[in-house]
């Protein structure tokens, strides 16, 4: 059966000025940071750690994560430290690194990851099985066997990275021997799992190998792969006592691999039910987004349309009722979890920096399903907000958490609120994020275009300027200041005795107004499902989008308590934010009246967090009252009002100028 696979540009290159700093930024920056972290090179402050406790002694100084591997190897000898799935830190760093290897070919680098890739095989035992605690055998993993505490273990996880590591440094650099050791993991895994009786009939705690594999079936086009990854995905919650009965066998949960695990529903791990018969985004998100990105993945490859509405159905769940304003998910620390529709807490919400990344893996599959413009928006969502708010400008911390309003004062105090950070951490103990973040910046080429070869159409989703080279050697050249400004000029190049291309461009939600000009001649035509499409023969055809980028006050659905009454403001695709270090604090005193979005100074401030566009609003503020002035007060006898002005910064670069208060949702007369 002919499947839609995924094609990609031939070659791509990120001439966008925003995102050419980030990828560099990636690369001088990141990457060696990171690496000296993993390595042991440099010794980390960790802080308070939000996610799950594991049940074993942790060095919170060094990650450790390169030295487990090596002591699985062989070639040290040691006990094994911190999380179980610390290996995924080092594959992450490798999907990073292997990603930027595409735009700095930086031969240092490529050493350095050849050496990780040897260790890697190494490491690997000869059926295929890699997870270094299970081999190195200490601590609470002394008597383990492997898989047999999967709820825990997270081992069908961490090889997934590795899988999803193996093919991208493949993929950069054509090492086989990165996508044998993915290619001998799977078989681990095949063998292991699967409907036959001698095998075990259960999927990962933690999704994540589904995607893995469905990614590693594009590249090998090995059906065994697609096979498992869609055994995988249906396998969950057929049984959904399935982890208990697993768990029950290790013991009563005093030696878990996460002791705090076991009191969680089975909706944590989305195993209550098979994901077809599931109605709502429930449990921790981060695996919810993964779970879903390989099923919608694995469905467009097997062209299974029960479960391709079920990825919808869930998909616009999480969008139209769960997400953040600014693309994250997450309202609960608790399970680092969804809660239910419309509870979105600015302040005590979860917003995982992993769940953002999730959250657009998810949309980029679904985009490869059907080319709709809301799938780009979101991706465009979080890419300019919750995606890269993880990061600090100098590229060294990090979020796991990313809230939408913070105070100073009840941060430390307030024991709900432990999770959230004022300011960004240099490492975590559970370090899913930093590597994640990175990957994800590194990689941000995936995102760009979506081809289909066989209708010869072109869809651009995101205007993030680029020379790209398609089938036929078909040109496309993206040239742009955004999200700054709004001006898109494509140049796309049909060689002669090629036949005709439908180039499509997205129109984004934000931006209902727009001017489209073709070879200079205005083009009027309403968008279908928030896209273009534009006839190109061949020739050089010159394309003019002009974006609206108009200041907007966005509020959100009645159906939210916590935003009932606010504003955000958005520019473009970007979210703003209010911090005290440019406004009078506290912030939850200003007021922005309808009006003053048309009063607003926009002004690209280049010295101003490397570079940013700020809004100054016309505001007024209920003036502070004084510590003597009584709690409640008759309202009739009226506040006192100033008037004033809010400056407010992109959302994402909050936090780079020392710990103070921040507000995304001000008081507003709608
Ligand atoms: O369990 C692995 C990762 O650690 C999850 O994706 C994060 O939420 C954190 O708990
Ligand atoms: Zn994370």
């Amino acid at each position: 059966m002919a499947r839609k696979t995924e094609s990609n540009p031939r070659s791509l290159e990120i001439t966008s000025p925003f995102w050419k700093a980030w990828r560099s930024k990636i690369a001088k920056e990141v990457i060696p940071y990171q690496w000296q972290v993993i390595n042991n090179e440099r010794k980390i402050v960790t802080p308070r750690d939000p996610g799950n406790a594991p049940g074993q002694e942790q060095d919170k100084k060094y990650s450790h994560a390169i030295q487990n591997l090596e002591i699985a190897a062989g070639r040290k000898k040691g006990q094994f430290w911190n999380f179980v799935f610390q290996d995924s830190d080092v594959y992450k760093w490798l999907e990073e690194a292997a990603f930027s290897l595409t735009y700095t070919h930086d031969k240092k680098l490529q050493k350095i990851c050849d050496w990780v890739i040897d260790l890697i095989g190494d490491a690997q035992q000869p059926d295929g099985y890699l997870m270094s605690p299970y081999i190195i055998k200490s601590t609470i993993f002394k008597n383990r066997k492997r898989f047999t505490q999967i709820h825990q273990s997270h081992e069908m996880y961490t090889m997934g990275h590795y899988i999803e590591a193996g093919v991208a440094y493949y993929n950069a650099t054509g090492n086989k021997k990165a996508l044998k050791i993915a290619c001998k993991m799977a078989d681990c895994i095949n063998d292991n799992f699967g409907p036959e009786k001698n095998k075990i009939h259960g999927s990962d705690g933690h999704a994540e190998i589904e995607l893995a594999l469905a990614k590693l079936y594009e590249v090998t086009k090995n059906e065994k792969y697609l096979k498992l990854a869609k055994y995988l995905v249906e396998i969950r919650g057929v049984d959904p006592h399935f982890y208990e009965k697993q768990n029950n066998k290790i013991g009563n949960g005093s030696t878990d691999i996460f002791p705090n695990m076991r009191v969680l529903t089975s909706q944590y791990t989305q195993s209550d039910k098979p994901l077809n018969e599931q109605e709502s985004a429930e449990g921790h998100c981060v695996r919810v987004c993964y779970l879903l990105t390989g099923a919608a993945h694995v469905a467009r490859l097997t062209n299974d349309k029960k479960m391709i509405a079920t990825v919808k159905r869930l998909w616009n769940n999480i969008v139209n009722k769960r997400m953040y304003i600014t693309g994250s998910v997450g309202s609960t620390h608790v399970g680092e979890a969804f809660t239910c529709d419309y509870d979105l807490p600015n302040d005590l919400t979860y917003s995982e920096s992993c769940a953002s990344v999730a959250l657009t893996i998810l949309a980029k599959q679904m985009m490869e399903i059907e080319p709709k413009g809301e799938y780009g928006d979101i991706i465009e969502k979080e890419l300019f907000n919750s995606g890269i708010s993880g990061i600090a400008l100098d590229g060294k911390h990090f979020y796991y958490v990313n809230p939408l309003e913070a105070d100073p004062k009840t941060a430390d105090r307030n024991p709900d609120k432990f999770h959230v950070l004022l300011e960004r951490a240099e490492w975590f103990t559970c370090a899913c994020c930093p590597s994640n973040i990175a990957r994800y910046i590194a990689g941000v080429h995936r995102f760009i275009y979506s081809i289909d070869e066989t209708n010869r159409t072109i869809y651009a989703h995101q205007y993030i300027a680029n020379k790209a080279v398609f089938f036929d050697d078909i040109k496309v050249e993206q040239k742009s200041n955004f999200p700054w400004e709004g001006k898109i000029d494509f140049t796309v190049n049909v060689p002669k005795n090629v036949k005709p291309i439908k180039f499509v461009l997205r129109i984004p939600s934000w931006s209902s107004k727009y001017k489209l000009l073709v070879n200079g001649k205005s083009v009027i035509t309403k968008p279908n499902n928030g896209l273009i499409y534009i006839n190109i023969k061949s020739g050089t055809y010159k394309i003019t989008l002009n974006l609206d980028m108009s200041v907007k006050f966005m509020r959100a659905k009645t159906t939210v308590r916590h935003d009932a009454g606010k504003v955000a403001v958005m520019r473009g695709p970007v979210v703003y934010a209010a911090e005290a270090i440019d406004n009078k604090a506290p912030l939850w005193n200003y007021r922005l009246a309808r009006n003053a979005s048309n009063k607003a100074i926009i002004k690209f401030e280049e010295k101003l967090l490397d570079g940013v566009t700020t809004i100054t609003l016309p505001a007024t503020r209920r003036v502070l009252e004084k510590e003597t002035d009584a709690l409640y007060v008759d309202a009739n006898k009226g506040i006192k009002i100033e008037t004033g002005k809010l400056k407010l910064i992109p959302y994402y670069a909050w936090a780079n100028r020392g710990a103070n208060a921040m507000l995304v949702w001000f008081d507003s007369d709608f």
